[in-house]
């Protein structure tokens, strides 16, 4: 392609807008460029790359037994009513009215359109297992989106569902997908981690995220460093076993803590560390208050409060409705003189502790001297908190440390949840009705190309995997303004194009600095530059990658070129 033909519009300066690398290299080469908040076009580059990352995916998903569909992205509001998402899902579902004044939803995600799908036309066990996918935009309308296209309103995703007669059908193709997943960000050049994850309101227990580590990343890796074992921190078990320190239990004691706000500020006020406080915070658990207890250095995880109690909804109360009920702010809270309709639950560490302080529900007033057994009625001990760099490992081996990724890809075990609602069922082997059983899987297209970059770049722009690079060469002639340049750039041009690469050829009348900046932004990984050796026969060959580079006669090019 002929680079003075093409919608190529790199930049000069630093985009302001961009935080971070993959954001500001993708528009300063022009690449993508932002029609509104977190929604992006995609120029002939950006598209090229992206289709590259899309044909990836699609050979994988094949070659794993799915079978690419399409589906609508606007969605009847009746059938996210069914599943009952029409109400829980807040203003991240885009929604909007046709000319009849019915109601639509915008597609965030599919299961309910995949699900009446197969409901009305697969009723047999003997079609099963079955497994679909689509690529298509999604549209969340994410509160703050940011970070170019790493969190974009409207972004391309690739969707696959999978139909079971049972479990043991989907935890194949479970397998079978995860270790596609694997394959597809192997070969898009990815360094990642499949991490145990939470589901979340997705149902079921199983479930995977493929984290590509990044500082950018908004997740937060626990793994291992000693065997293999990874975890989203926010469900990462803690397994550590407190022991209780020997000292003489003394008598509980209430005292004047004036003024004080934070555990750090009590501590000090009491003269002990954080670890011999306790921290109590209000939850409204689904339509109930519920009292959580942690030791004072440990922050609690709101995530595993959520799982204990398979809660829809779990926010921390307003101070006032705390107030209301436990007569004090947020400063004074306690686990004891706690009203009936609290429940008070504490994480696991805490019944280890000994003379601790915790607030007495009276604003200024603490407790000292807490002992768990003698002076707490706590419902339940459960893990409660964030694991931390340095805890033991859940799996027994080696201790955790945390690294930051993104999610590009996440794998569900559905279950029956989405069948049960939506009625969808078939006909088993004895004959008798029963609901699918499913698995979802997604891979962020776009996000996973922005991920690509974040791993590939420097500070002259972007590099690309050979698997993903727009272009197989990029050719440059330093002197398009003298004819007989042009005349071997041409025929050079034509004849690499003969032997099969894909060839952005820079014709354009600009000055040497223009097309290596640009050339270097671009990030084509191998240049080929018809310079001031041309009437030799000379070009000059670079790999943007490794910076090596060397004068090639043309008459040995292709033979040069197959070897790099
Ligand atoms: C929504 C909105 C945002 C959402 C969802 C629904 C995330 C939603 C989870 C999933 C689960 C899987 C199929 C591909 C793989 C992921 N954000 N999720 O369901 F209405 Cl606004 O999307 N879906």
């Amino acid at each position: 392609m002929r680079q003075s033909n093409m919608l190529i519009p790199t930049l000069r300066e630093e985009p302001k807008e961009a935080e971070i690398a993959s954001h500001r290299l993708l528009l300063k080469a022009g690449y993508i460029r932002k029609l509104a908040s977190g929604v992006y076009n995609f120029l002939p580059l950006g598209k090229k790359v992206l289709r590259k990352v899309e044909n990836i995916i699609r050979e994988e998903m094949d070659h794993a037994g799915a079978q690419e569909i399409q589906m609508p992205s606007l969605q009847p509001a009746e059938l996210w009513q069914t599943s009952g998402r029409w109400d829980t899902m807040g203003l991240e579902l885009m929604r909007l009215k046709d000319r009849h004044d019915r109601d639509f939803a915008l597609g965030a995600t599919h299961e309910e359109v995949v699900t009446s799908l197969i409901r009305d036309e697969v009723n047999s066990y003997k079609k099963l297992p079955l497994t679909v996918y689509q690529i298509q935009n999604k549209y969340r309308d994410e509160r703050r989106p940011r970070f170019g296209l790493l969190r974009g309103r409207e972004f391309l995703m690739k969707d696959a569902y999978s139909f079971h007669q049972d479990f043991e059908s989907l935890d194949e193709a479970y397998t079978r997908l995860y270790n596609a997943y694997s394959r597809i960000f192997e070969r898009c050049g990815l360094n990642f981690r499949a991490v145990i994850a939470d589901s979340g309101a997705m149902g079921g227990k199983d479930t995977h995220e493929f984290m590509v580590l990044s500082d950018v990343g908004e997740d937060t890796i626990a793994y291992s460093d000693k065997s293999d074992y990874a975890a989203n921190v926010e469900m990462a078990p803690v397994i550590t076993s407190y022991e209780k320190k020997t000292e003489e239990e003394l008598d509980l004691q209430k005292v004047e803590t004036p003024g004080v706000k934070t555990m750090q500020e009590v501590a000090d006020l009491l003269n002990h560390s954080l670890a011999e406080g306790m921290k109590a915070i209000t939850f409204k658990v689904d339509d109930k208050l519920v009292l959580v207890v942690t030791r004072g250095d440990h922050e609690i995880n709101d995530i595993k409060v959520k799982n204990l109690y398979e809660a829809e909804i779990v926010e921390l109360a307003s101070e006032q409705e705390t107030r209301e009920i436990l007569g004090a702010g947020f400063g004074s809270l306690g686990p004891i003189n706690v009203p009936e309709e609290v429940e008070v639950i504490a994480d696991n560490a805490v019944a280890s502790m000994v003379n601790a302080t915790c607030g007495a529900n009276e604003d200024g007033y603490h407790y000292a001297n807490v002992n768990p057994d003698r002076d707490l009625s706590i419902s339940q001990y459960a893990d409660l908190r964030f694991i931390e760099e340095g805890d033991l490992s859940p799996d027994g081996n080696g201790n955790i440390q945390f690294a930051k990724g993104i999610e590009v890809g996440h794998v569900f075990k559905l279950g029956t949840l989405y069948a049960d609602r939506l009625g969808a069922s078939f006909l088993n082997d004895q004959g008798k009705s029963a609901s699918f059983v499913m698995g979802c899987y997604g891979i962020g297209v776009s996000r996973t190309l922005a991920a690509v970059v974040e791993q590939y770049h420097d500070d002259k722009g972007l590099l690309w995997p050979d698997s993903l690079a727009p272009f197989d060469l990029h050719l440059l002639n330093l002197n398009a303004k003298k004819e007989d340049h042009v005349k071997i750039a041409d025929e050079l041009y034509e004849k690499l194009h003969g032997l099969g690469y894909d060839v952005l050829y820079d014709d354009r009348k600009e000055r040497a600095g223009v097309k290596f900046n640009d050339s270097d932004l671009i990030g084509v990984t191998h240049r080929v530059t018809l310079g001031k050796r041309a009437e030799e026969g000379y070009v000059e060959y670079k790999n943007r990658k490794t910076g090596f580079q060397d004068d090639i006669h043309i008459s040995s090019l292709a033979k040069f070129l197959t070897n790099q």
